[in-house]
Parts: C-alpha cells; sequence; structure tokens
C-alpha cells in the first residue's frame, strides 16, 4: 500500500460503525467503532506505514464503544453502516437475503476480512422483486471478484451465464462502476474489481425476465 493512499485513508474515514447482533426481539447492546483515528500515535511515524497496517490488522484501530438504542441509520457516502451486518471472516460465510432489500438504502450489509468470502442466496423477480441490494466493506485491497452461481451451492466456473439477469457494482456515492448488462463476460454473470480499503461498495442483482418464476440466486463477493 503507497503512504499517500494511507493518509488519504486516515484523513477521509471511519470505517464502519456497526451494531453486534440484533433481532426483532433484541436490541443491539454494543456497538464497534472502528476507525483509523483509534491507531496508536506511534503508528503515524512510520514513513512507510508498515506499523499503520500492522495495527489495522491486528485490532490496535478498533475501539468498542457503547451502542446508542436508536432506530438504525445509514450513511454509506460517510462509509458508516450500522445495525445487522455479517462480519465474514476469512472462509466461506453463508447468509440469505431479508426482504426487504430492493433499494440501496435497504441493502443487506458486510464486512469483509482479508481472504473472505460471502455467498448470499435469494431470489429476484421479474414481475414483483427486481432488484436485490448487498453493501459491503473490505479490509483488503486485494483483487475482488462478484459473482452469480448457476445452482445455489453448486458455485463452479462457469458461472451463471444467461442473459436474463444482470449485476452491477457501485461505488459508495451510488455511481456505476461496473455491469453485466450486455457485457457478459466469458465466465458468466461476474465482475472483479480491486476496492479501496475504508469504502463502501454496492452489488444489485437485478430481473431482467424470469417468466413468472422466482429466480433463485447464490450471489458470491471473494477476496
Ligand atoms: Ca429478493
Amino acid at each position: 500500500m503507497a503512504m499517500h493512499k494511507i493518509l488519504l485513508y486516515c484523513i477521509s474515514s471511519i470505517l464502519l460503525l456497526a451494531c453486534g447482533d440484533s433481532s426483532d426481539t433484541k436490541k443491539p447492546e454494543v456497538c464497534f467503532n472502528t476507525s483509523i483515528y483509534n491507531c496508536p500515535s506511534s503508528a503515524f511515524n512510520d514513513p512507510f506505514g508498515i506499523s499503520l497496517i500492522f495495527a489495522w490488522y491486528s485490532g490496535q484501530c478498533t475501539e468498542e464503544v457503547a451502542c446508542t438504542e436508536e432506530e438504525s441509520s445509514n450513511d454509506f457516502p460517510s462509509g458508516i453502516i450500522t445495525g445487522d451486518y455479517i462480519d465474514a471472516l476469512s472462509g466461506i460465510t453463508q447468509t440469505t437475503e431479508q426482504e426487504p432489500n430492493n433499494t440501496f438504502d435497504d441493502s443487506l450489509a458486510f464486512f469483509m476480512q482479508q481472504g473472505a468470502t460471502v455467498a448470499i442466496r435469494g431470489s429476484i423477480d421479474s414481475a414483483t422483486d427486481l432488484t436485490d441490494f448487498v453493501v459491503f466493506g473490505s479490509l483488503s485491497n486485494d483483487l475482488h471478484a462478484v459473482y452469480v452461481c448457476r445452482e445455489p451451492g453448486v458455485c463452479t466456473l462457469p458461472f451463471y451465464q444467461q442473459e436474463n439477469i444482470y449485476i452491477e457494482l457501485y461505488d459508495e456515492n451510488r455511481v456505476l462502476i461496473g455491469s453485466t448488462l450486455n457485457n457478459l463476460s466469458p465466465n458468466g454473470q461476474s465482475l472483479s474489481f480491486t476496492p479501496t480499503l475504508g469504502r463502501a461498495y454496492y452489488v444489485s442483482i437485478n430481473a431482467i425476465e424470469t417468466q413468472g418464476m422466482p429466480l433463485n440466486y447464490e450471489l458470491v463477493v471473494t477476496d
């Protein structure tokens, strides 16, 4: 990581503000405020940024704070995700969509550790459920891929190759940065990209024509 990126990172972002597990019956009790500002000051005196990176990955930049029991609110342009989210460790994390997830503001939120793969099972329907959204931040700026499996649980190449759906990738300002619409890769419904640390990304999966039937999918984001 170049130093200028680290500086940009330090200046620009509180990464993700996220509450712990909650459900309809239980309010979140703890929030985890993950912030570059909480890194030890000594980390900033390293001209190569190595100790800062180490501090980040070792958790020294993570601060636990009390959680307000207010209604969840998201401020994705500021890099803030509150409410339920999935903290995906290295390896495969599997989950299921929860409606409504039809808009940016209702996106299923997750946070990817380095080496994580998140597989989200759901369905879309061109008549009643056109679009599902997810949003995530990543602790890696390695090459990432987003793809749709042909059948849930069967995630091998080639990925889903029909053009009755498409996937799109947006930055945290909701600006489109990739789409498979009229642009299917040889691998099928897939996009690859390199995230910037500290930024949120949205992915949508969209039905074009599912002939009156829900189309089951597995949407995968992998580092
Ligand atoms: Ca759905």
